[in-house]
């Protein structure tokens, strides 16, 4: 079928702005919302490439400034109709910010800001301590991590700290507000954003043991059934502690105490205290304590095959903000661990430089953060400035090779894609904090564009933003409740893994941009999880 996909929620004034078709059309027109002609332009034809399974032909149309609602037209074909103008992403980082909300676990949701997704409190009871005879502990609170009920350490870290780390490198996000319950501080209110990132830290917090060390996670012992929240009763457990939970919890405290120590003293300190006893834990036992599932247990793994990213994230939190050469030192050592450990062909070509990873499980791109966020002339500093701006030339590169404009190579189309994509964005946002460049400019855009609809799947993978936005996400409380799933959730994307029967039904040779069918049942291709929406955050943080 012939169309044209384009971002279907907006484009900011200056910003390189493309469609791309699917069929030839060597003219096309952009219409705004009087159904005037306002562009006549030519399209150049790109042809195909490896991931999207379309021969593709661009209209620019970057000389489209003025504030409106637009559509491009070419032949008898429309497209979505789209915005251009200075707020083009305001609503869209509301909702994205407010999902965390609409996440929480425990306390139940408030109608006064829920409104129809209003729920009872959740997970209240006590947690048994899995395999041991002790007593059962409180660790209500956080955030659900996605469709499922699951509260996972290393998940929710990671989520935490690309909402913060978006905060240090741009302090405008503290002003976006998203209606959720005010909460005061020693300054007064704390910032929106900082009142819903406590409640997952203030969950975190419960799930460091007295040694410090940090439980993987607290879930049922078998994924619930589609129902509400508030009638998951099963018994919930904290399964075993792993050094991968509490170096990246370490990390975390120390990267929440530089923000909220502004705010709250005594929270500030509080969060330092149980970063060091996390760390004090991870040097009283210096190997790699891994997580697997207990035997039977079908909840969320998140596993990883070494700590050396986590460890290397937890020391240059500390070093950025103590000041303590010990940290330093120690982020240096871990370095040539991280290096050493050799993945393969298959995993560099998916997941570019190791010390540019964000993900939930490699995690030394958040160590090289605060490495950066740190001048202090090192060698550490060089070294991780130079890996994210050639990741970032790598980037770039990616772009030029399909029609899209679109950073990932087919590798990158496995569960939670759109994450790998937002994960590149924040590598790009970086590298254009450390060197602005037009073209890593223009390589979000695109990407920006990918997410919100100029895919050949022609879908906008945002929750409630985009003429033609996905609605079936694989959520619980949404299918349970019979409501349209709230706005500003970020599907995972289209995946050649297929991990669900439904996915399977798609044709083995679907090409990887295609792989997605917005359907319930797809969790390996359209499921939602915290760590999904911050990246966007993120990257939205960047262009305020
Ligand atoms: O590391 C390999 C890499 O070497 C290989 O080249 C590549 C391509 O095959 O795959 C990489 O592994 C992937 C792994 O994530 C790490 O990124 C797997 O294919 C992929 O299946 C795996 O998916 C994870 C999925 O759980 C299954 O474990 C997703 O990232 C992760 O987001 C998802 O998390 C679930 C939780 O378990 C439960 N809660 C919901 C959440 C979201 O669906
Ligand atoms: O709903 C679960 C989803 O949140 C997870 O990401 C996924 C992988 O852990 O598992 C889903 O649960 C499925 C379970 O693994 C197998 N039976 C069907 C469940 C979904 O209805
Ligand atoms: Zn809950």
């Amino acid at each position: 079928m012939n169309k044209i996909f384009v971002n279907q929620v907006g484009f900011l004034p200056n910003s390189e702005k493309r469609a791309v078709l699917n069929f030839n059309a060597a003219k096309f027109q952009v219409i705004d919302a009087n159904g005037e002609s306002v562009f006549k332009g030519e399209t150049t034809h790109f042809g195909t490439d490896e991931i999207s399974g379309e021969d593709t032909y661009i209209a620019d149309f970057s000389p489209i400034k003025n504030q409106g609602m637009y559509k491009i037209l070419a032949g008898d074909v429309s497209s979505a109709s789209f915005f251009v103008g200075d707020n083009a992403f305001g609503k869209l980082m509301e909702d994205v910010c407010k999902c965390f909300y609409y996440l929480r676990c425990g306390h139940g949701l408030d109608k006064k800001y829920a409104g129809k997704y209003y729920h009872d409190p959740c997970h209240v009871s006590k947690a048994t301590v899995y395999g041991e005879d002790v007593p059962a502990v409180d660790v209500c609170g956080g955030w659900h991590d996605a469709g499922d009920y699951g509260r996972y350490s290393t998940a929710g870290a990671v989520a935490v700290a690309h909402l913060l780390y978006a905060i240090r490198f741009f302090p405008k996000l503290l002003d976006v507000e998203f209606d959720i319950p005010k909460v005061s501080c020693e300054k007064g209110l704390l910032p929106d954003i900082l009142a819903e990132v406590k409640v997952e830290l203030d969950f975190l917090m419960k799930m460091q043991r007295e040694d410090g060390s940090v439980w993987h996670k607290v879930t049922t012992f078998s994924h619930a059934p589609f129902i509400m929240p508030e009638d998951d009763k099963e018994e919930l457990y904290l399964f075993s502690v792993s050094s991968l939970a509490t170096a990246d919890i370490a990390a975390v405290f120390a990267l929440a105490h530089s923000v909220y120590a502004i705010f709250d003293k005594s929270y500030g300190d509080l969060l330092l205290e149980k970063a060091l006893k996390a760390y004090e834990w991870l040097e009283a036992n210096p190997k790699p304590l891994l997580f697997k599932n207990a035997e039977g247990s079908n909840t969320g793994e998140y596993p990883e095959n070494e700590d050396y990213s986590n460890r290397f994230w937890a020391a240059a939190a500390l070093y950025e903000v103590t000041g303590e050469k010990k940290y330093y030192e120690d982020a240096l050592k871990q370095k040539p661990l991280i290096e050493a450990y050799d993945k393969g062909d298959a995993f560099k070509e998916y997941t570019g430089n190791i010390f540019t990873c964000f993900g939930w499980a490699d995690v030394a791109g958040l160590g090289a953060l605060s490495v950066i966020l740190n001048d202090d002339g090192s060698e550490l500093h060089a070294f991780v400035e130079n890996a994210l701006i050639e990741e970032a030339e790598r980037l770039v590169e990616n772009a030029s090779e399909n029609g899209f404009g679109l950073c990932m190579k087919k590798n990158n189309f496995i569960w939670g894609s759109n994450m790998e994509l937002l994960k590149y964005l924040m590598v790009l946002t970086v590298a254009n904090e450390i060197k602005p460049a037009e073209k890593f400019v223009n390589t979000i855009t695109a990407g920006i564009d990918y997410l919100l609809g100029c895919n050949s799947m022609d879908v906008s993978y945002v929750t409630g933003h985009g003429e033609k936005a996905f609605k079936n996400p694989h959520l619980r409380p949404t299918f349970a409740g019979k409501l349209e799933a709230w706005p500003g959730l970020v599907s995972g994307g289209p995946n050649t893994g297929l991990q669900d029967e439904r996915a399977q039904s798609l044709p083995k040779d679907t090409a990887p941009m295609k792989c997605y069918i917005d359907h319930v049942d797809c969790y390996s291709l359209n499921e939602i999880t915290i760590y999904w929406n911050s990246p966007l955050v993120f990257v939205l943080a960047g262009l305020l």
